[in-house]
């Protein structure tokens, strides 16, 4: 069986973005493959972290993969920081990585541009890529499922699995990148030529699947529609309809040309009450499944496990490099 291997970050409550990006993609492939999954949140201290706050989003991620259909029995969920093979594997690649391929990544320089208004730019937000190459060779997986934004990176951990490959031993497998028919990247609500973020300052711009439903389906309301008045997706000329077009098919599996169909001739007011209400059913349904993981007190298990299980398989291939490189002993 082929390996997969994603990863979120707890930096936040994940949005609907995240969930029809990643998660929706991640129950639907858990059968096929081998499949971890893995809660990064040593790529979230890149950006500045309140301590208990991480380790609470960090349980509550747990819940929330769970939640989205995760099956405990089939797959592995662990948290990074406790794999140390993911530092270790990382700081071997960084030797592999050129500093102009990891500031050309488009993240670093977004992500760069608010750090350095504020302080100055760490480290690790440059080398955050290498160590999602290291995230992902280290389990051999051949098959990574993520959002649209990731996909550079995804191009990057090719090149260095196949620089490694090439210089030392051939000991990696070379990733493909999968991206999601519907929904690669759902964009803010208030300002739809941008991706929806859940770090952003502006809680209007996104939908966390913890939103009260209620406020989500007011959120929907008020989301920025274009000039015009009909509902048609159109990228370009028409972003904010578009991406509810993208969110109400991706959340109820209707194409775009049906509901585009359905909704000929009605108002943008009538589309944004009716997808508000499909929002709202989902995140009722998803939140009680939510506190059910939570109530059930099984997430610590479940997370022990899944480091074991990870640990198990990610220190072979730490050894493995260490062997290609040359360093230790041998013994
Ligand atoms: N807007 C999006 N649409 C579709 N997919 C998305 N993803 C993120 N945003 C969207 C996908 O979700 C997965 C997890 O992402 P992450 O939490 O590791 O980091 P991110 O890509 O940086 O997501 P955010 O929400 O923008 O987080 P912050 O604000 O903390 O930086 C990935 O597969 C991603 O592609």
């Amino acid at each position: 069986m082929k390996t997969l291997f994603s990863g979120v970050q707890p930096s936040g409550i994940p949005t609907i973005g995240n969930y029809l990006g990643a998660y929706k993609q991640f129950t639907e492939l858990q059968h096929e493959y081998d499949s971890y999954f893995c809660i990064v949140d040593q790529h979230a201290i890149t950006v500045p972290q309140d301590r208990l706050k991480l380790r609470e989003n960090t349980k509550t991620l747990a819940a929330i993969y769970l939640a989205s259909g995760l099956d405990p029995e089939k797959i592995t969920l662990f948290v990074q920081s406790e794999v140390s093979a993911h530092a270790k594997a990382a700081w071997m690649l960084q030797s592999v990585t050129y500093i102009g391929e990891l500031e050309r990544m488009t993240q670093y320089k977004d992500k760069a541009r608010k750090q350095s208004a504020k302080e100055g730019i760490n480290a690790g937000l440059l080398t955050y890529p290498t160590l999602m190459a290291a995230d992902i060779l280290l389990y051999g997986a051949s098959i990574v499922p993520v959002g649209d934004d990731q996909n550079q990176h995804l191009e990057l951990t090719r090149t260095l699995a196949e620089r490694f490959n090439n210089r030392y031993n051939d000991i990696f497998t070379v990733p493909e990148v999968k991206l999601p028919e519907v929904g690669g990247r759902i964009m803010s609500l208030n300002e739809p030529t941008k991706k929806m973020s859940k770090s952003d300052d502006n809680a209007k711009s996104y939908i966390s699947l913890l939103d009260n439903p209620k406020t989500a389906a007011k959120k929907i309301r008020s989301a920025v529609t274009d000039s015009g008045s009909e509902i048609r997706f159109d990228k370009e000329n028409k972003p904010g309809i578009s991406n509810l077009l993208v969110i109400y098919s991706g959340l109820t599996g209707q194409s775009i040309k049906d509901l585009e169909a359905e909704y000929e001739g009605k108002s943008y007011g009538e589309f944004k009450t009716a997808l508000g209400e499909v929002v709202e059913s989902f995140l009722t349904d998803f939140q009680e499944r939510v506190n059910e993981y939570v109530e059930s007190g099984r997430i610590d298990d479940i997370l022990d496990e899944g480091r074991e299980r990870a640990s198990r398989k990610a220190d072979k291939m730490v050894e493995k490099m260490e062997r290609a490189m040359g360093l230790g002993r041998k013994r």
